[in-house]
């Protein structure tokens, strides 16, 4: 018996990494096809190479399917359009599940200036880079894979292209932006680990893109404690339980009004308490 980690899944073929580095072909044992085989397990092998166990998960992203994320770096880019409302939703999910997310501007060859004030919007939220596939800036996201991580972001943003710049070949599968819209599909289906240290793995997560708000294990309530650029002021509110909206002494309104709160994650705060309202849970 043998301990491994799931690298990719192809069919009922599981690629695995042995602890001396050797990489195996496997098939799963009959009991473990209910509670699933992820990519990102750490798995036990048997002597027939088949996988025997899998143990304990940090975390375990369903679609696609990878388990014990370390990390998120979340992408977007000047084009396409960035859908700020879903980032939000994705730092939200990162700290539900134990993953430390940093924010990826990507395509910084397009507009500068516009990645730049997009980076300013999570000043004192997240870790935040930017860079572009096209020269070396994108390098100095190579420091950052440590541990099992994920790209995520919408389609078209570069998560592919990422992959293929750092590893200086094309191993991921690039389209254009109109090839994708002509296809009505994103271009990366299966999900593989790609080995970049002793315990970097990077992985593309394309389908990732929407994150359901039912995903988010959270009442309205508790939502505001997870934006840490309103906690100094949220101390000083009159109710304890204020949730900053429409409140007349709320000191987070007043400071979004000073211009000391960023407008669009508010606004996208105010979004997402109210959907997660009228969200059911059984
Ligand atoms: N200008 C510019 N274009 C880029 C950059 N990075 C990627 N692209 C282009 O953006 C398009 C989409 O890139 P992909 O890497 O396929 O995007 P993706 O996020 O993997 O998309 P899905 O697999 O559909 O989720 C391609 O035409 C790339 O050549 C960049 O830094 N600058
Ligand atoms: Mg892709
Ligand atoms: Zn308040």
């Amino acid at each position: 018996m043998v301990e491994g980690r799931v690298l990719k899944k192809q069919a009922d073929l599981f690629t695995v990494e042995l602890q001396d580095g050797q990489i195996v072909d496997c098939v799963a044992r009959k009991v473990l096809k209910k509670e699933g085989v992820f990519v990102g397990d750490r798995v036990e092998i048997d002597d027939d190479n088949a996988v025997s166990k899998v143990c304990e998960r940090k975390n375990i992203l369903i679609r696609p399917p990878v388990a014990n994320i370390d990390k998120m770096f979340i992408v977007f880019a000047p084009v396409p359009k960035p859908d700020l409302y879903t980032v939000d939703k994705m730092l939200l999910f990162c700290k539900l599940n134990n993953i430390e997310p940093t924010i990826c501007i990507n395509k910084s060859d397009l507009d500068k200036k516009y990645c730049q004030e997009l980076a300013t919007i999570y000043k004192g939220v997240a870790k935040t880079m930017v860079f572009s596939t096209l020269d070396d800036t994108v390098t100095k996201l190579e420091k950052e894979i440590k541990g099992i991580c994920v790209l995520a972001g919408q389609s078209a943003v570069g998560k592919s292209s990422i992959i293929n710049a750092l590893k200086g070949e094309q191993l991921a599968r690039v389209d254009t932006f109109s090839k994708k819209i002509e296809r009505g599909k994103q271009t990366t289906r299966t999900v593989q680990l790609f080995k970049f240290s002793e315990n970097g793995y990077l992985a593309d997560t394309a389908g990732f893109s929407k994150l359901d708000e039912y995903l988010l294990d959270l009442k309205p309530e508790e939502i505001k404690s997870y934006y840490p650029e309103f906690l100094k002021y949220a101390s000083l509110c009159k109710y304890k339980s204020c949730v900053h909206i429409n409140s007349k002494d709320c000191e987070v309104i007043k400071a979004l009004k000073r211009g000391e709160i960023n407008k669009t994650r508010y606004e996208n705060y105010l979004k997402l308490h109210e959907i997660m309202k009228n969200i059911k849970r059984f």
